[in-house]
């Protein structure tokens, strides 16, 4: 397994919507291990595929956050939010690929998603808390949407400027 490196906001590859997977293949089978290993490390609770520069629709996400509890890693290709709730929730959002920056995002509190998983079967499965902002906001990367987008676009602006900064410092080294 490998870590990959994580793309940082402005990148066109985040703005990109991913193309959908048409068989799950072993290099698939690879992907999706790294990018588990990645998430894990960063450390994170979800990455999507758009975010390591890879535009195919594949998310991974593990939102068991309990030291001592199971982790419940999830493989999810050509995921879709199938059904929603019309009561909503909160949450202070943060993204891998916008270090350190967070804000509240408002989404359907309960949505129902379906996907194929690597077993090639079709998946179904309701989710809430934690779970249902996360499998949104990985959703929303591989249609090249980022939580910022929420946002106001003044500290949208101001969040930018400040990823724009460090990526040159970054690069100076
Ligand atoms: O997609 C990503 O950039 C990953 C992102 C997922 C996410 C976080 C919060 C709300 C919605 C989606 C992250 O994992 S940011 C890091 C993070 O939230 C976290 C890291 C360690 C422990 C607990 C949370
Ligand atoms: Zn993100």
């Amino acid at each position: 397994m490998s870590i990959l490196p994580i793309l940082i906001h402005p990148d066109p590859r985040l703005k990109k919507v991913a193309e959908p997977i048409e068989a799950v293949t072993d290099k698939l089978r690879k992907l999706a291990d790294d990018m588990l290993e990645t998430m894990y490390d960063a450390p994170g609770i979800g990455l999507a595929a758009n975010q390591i520069g890879v535009l195919q629709r594949i998310i991974v996400l593990d939102c068991v956050k309990e030291e001592g509890e199971e982790p419940r890693p999830l493989v999810m290709m050509n995921p879709e939010v199938i059904a929603e709730s019309d009561d909503v929730g909160v949450y202070d959002e943060g993204c891998l690929s916008i270090p350190e920056q967070y804000a509240e995002v408002e989404r359907p509190a309960v949505v129902t998603v379906r996907w194929l998983g690597l077993d090639g079967q079709t998946h179904e499965e309701e989710f809430d808390g934690l779970w249902a902002t996360c499998v949104q906001h990985e959703i929303d990367h591989l249609d090249g949407k980022l939580f910022i987008d929420y946002l106001r676009p003044l500290k949208r602006q101001m969040i930018t400027r400040k990823m724009q900064k460090l990526k040159r410092e970054l690069a100076r080294g």
